[in-house]
């Protein structure tokens, strides 16, 4: 103990020194690394990949987020925590609020890395989610549902306490440290859930089985008696809501626009002032092409709205020209040289540089918003959204410089894959593909991810690449070649049709006779950045789906023994070398 004492006295005044030194003004910084922990930071968020040391931000997220809208998002999380254990216990009666479901989606979608970082904003929603459950509160008095108690439900906070109690409502307010990480996986399964079905609910697709899901697992992470075994059973629960909702978004989506065909994709650009849009929301997509019907802006997608090109649907639009640049990251470069201003429907957003040419041509709207950037306005019952100050913005800006040339193949979401489905099952029978490689998830700016790079280079030309969401910008450009006329790289489409390589793997499952799903010749090396890749894993492994590969890192806020606990069930592991890997896993 002894020792022990001054280990951590040696360590404390370290710190203090290291702090003195670099000169950090926040006062709320304290650092306490006994037991080698931060407690007391400026911040605590460890949601996403990129978290700073793999552990977690604590005086700026790496993201751009500033610390107070980091306290800001966990005042809107437990605001909106506690909305969703009184609306839990209102549907047990038959009484749940639609506009309390509304809102709890938008706070999940909007506390999302990279989607909104407008201080502000966040304001307004926690305020309304407080004041929306208060009338919640009295709604269930009246009508005899009792509440449980739970600080969530009946802790009072003012505004001017937003950024206070950031012990109480924080991650770390969880001091155990397995507790701690089940119940934040839920909740980063909960959020990339939530953007999904917001996706959905914008062109009116909803399921109440699936709100019932998710005000369940939020009222389980603010429950302080479940043990890990209930925390672990609430984790799969999410992961087939997960399902289900990935298969709403894509009713919702083909339904409304048709199924993804093969489409070759335009990359270059044309002599007319643009408009760019990125994120993922479709019908934001379709009302930003009919409003610049016959004005002279062309619109181009860029990131996760690529797939946007394979939809019949949109192919009717002439001014809908292909796809500009590549995954979020390089934003800052393809912005600053493609002109015209930016609409940006979700995730994932780079707050620019004060010197950013592109500065003041950047649009949000829905759960996205970014200070200085206009937010277009929700759309109000049966109207479309008002996208004109775009179009007048883009009418003064220049063509878009250009970037690259050429195509890109895309479209190859289940429908059209299962279209050819005679030809892959003959490919397969006559050894010509001897292995599906799913690659889906995110992209990333970490220099280790050239490792998926160079592992799709590395793949023997016998193997299929099955890929869905930004990731695939590390490879869909590379020239891999075709096995009997199928592309070596399959894209369905965004990360929620990863829907689509289920529905993929299920068929495939059933032409071959097989009983499980994992009898397959396919190797799962999946890439993740933020929480919708979290709800996609989770959802594979409620499927069964076994020995799935995660990288570049594992996430931080999986504790050693919850990582032990999927390695164990799920035979989930990280990624090595691509020499090795390619080794004990494709050879
Ligand atoms: Fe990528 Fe961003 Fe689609 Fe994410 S653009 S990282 S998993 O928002 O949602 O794949
Ligand atoms: Fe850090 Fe990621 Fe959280 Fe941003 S979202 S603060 S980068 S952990």
């Amino acid at each position: 103990k002894a020792q022990h004492r001054r280990y951590c006295i040696i360590a404390k005044n370290f710190s203090i020194k290291i702090l003195a030194l670099a000169k950090i003004p926040n006062r709320l910084m304290k650092f306490n690394l006994f037991g080698g922990r931060f407690m007391d930071n400026a911040m605590f968020c460890f949601q996403c990949q990129e978290t700073a040391g793999n552990k977690g931000c604590t005086i700026k997220g790496v993201c751009g987020k500033e610390p107070q809208t980091a306290r800001f998002m966990d005042m809107l999380m437990y605001a909106t925590r506690g909305l969703a254990a009184v609306n839990y216990k209102l549907r047990e009666k038959g009484l749940a609020c639609k506009d309390a479901e509304h809102l709890i989606l938008d706070a999940l979608f909007s506390t999302i890395t990279n989607a909104n970082f407008d201080d502000n904003a966040l304001k307004a929603k926690i305020a309304k989610t407080f004041s929306h459950k208060d009338e919640l509160i009295a709604y269930a008095k009246e009508n005899g549902v009792a509440l449980p108690e739970m600080d969530e439900i009946w802790f009072k906070v003012e505004q001017h306490d937003y950024l206070s109690f950031n012990d109480k409502v924080g991650v770390l307010s969880e001091t155990n440290e397995d507790v701690r990480s089940l119940k934040q996986l839920i909740v980063y399964g909960v959020k990339g859930l939530a953007a999904y079905v917001e996706h959905a609910l914008n062109l009116n697709f909803e399921d109440d089985e699936i709100y019932l899901v998710m005000e369940e697992a939020l009222y389980a992470v603010s429950s302080h008696d479940l043990s890990a075994d209930e925390l672990t059973a609430m984790v799969l629960k999410v992961g087939s809501a997960g399902v289900k909702g990935m298969a709403l978004l894509d009713k919702a989506n083909t339904t409304t626009y048709g199924n993804p065909e093969i489409t070759k994709v335009n990359l270059g650009v044309r002599n007319n002032p643009g408009i760019l849009i990125s994120g993922h929301d479709l019908k934001d997509l379709e009302e930003l092409l009919e409003q610049t019907q016959g004005t002279g802006v062309d619109v181009y997608t860029h990131g996760e709205m690529l797939p946007a090109n394979s939809y019949p649907f949109f192919k009717k639009y002439p001014n809908f020209v292909g796809n500009y640049g590549g995954s979020w990251w390089h934003q800052k470069e393809e912005f600053s040289t493609f002109n015209g201003p930016i609409l940006f429907t979700t995730n994932c957003i780079v707050p620019p540089k004060a010197d950013a040419n592109y500065i003041g041509k950047i649009f949000t709207t829905g759960s996205a918003g970014l200070p200085g950037a206009i937010h277009i306005a929700p759309r109000e019952q049966g109207k479309q959204k008002d996208f004109s100050p775009v179009i007048a913005m883009a009418k003064q800006c220049q063509p878009p410089q250009e970037f690259e040339k050429g195509e890109l193949i895309a479209g190859f979401a289940h429908h059209q894959v299962l279209q050819l489905a005679d030809k892959v099952i003959d490919a397969v029978k006559q050894g010509a593909i001897k292995k599906f490689v799913v690659m889906a998830g995110c992209d990333g700016r970490m220099k280790s991810r050239s490792y998926y790079t160079e592992f799709a280079e590395a793949l023997p030309q016998d193997s299929v690449i099955l890929t869905a969401g930004c990731a695939k910008y590390r490879y869909n450009k590379l020239p891999l070649g075709d096995i009997g006329g199928i592309p070596r790289v399959l894209d369905a489409g965004q990360c929620n049709d990863s829907y689509s390589l289920v529905v993929i793997a299920l068929a495939l499952k059933d032409a071959f006779g097989l009983e499980d799903v994992n009898q397959l010749p396919i190797v799962y090396n999946i890439a993740w950045y933020e929480q919708k890749a979290v709800i996609v894993l989770l959802a594979l492994l409620s499927l069964g789906v076994k020995n799935i590969h995660l990288g570049p890192t594992l996430p931080a806020f999986l504790s050693p023994n919850v990582v032990n606990v999927l390695v164990q069930n799920f035979g989930i592991g990280g990624i090595s070398t691509v020499e090795e890997d390619i080794k004990n896993w494709i050879a």
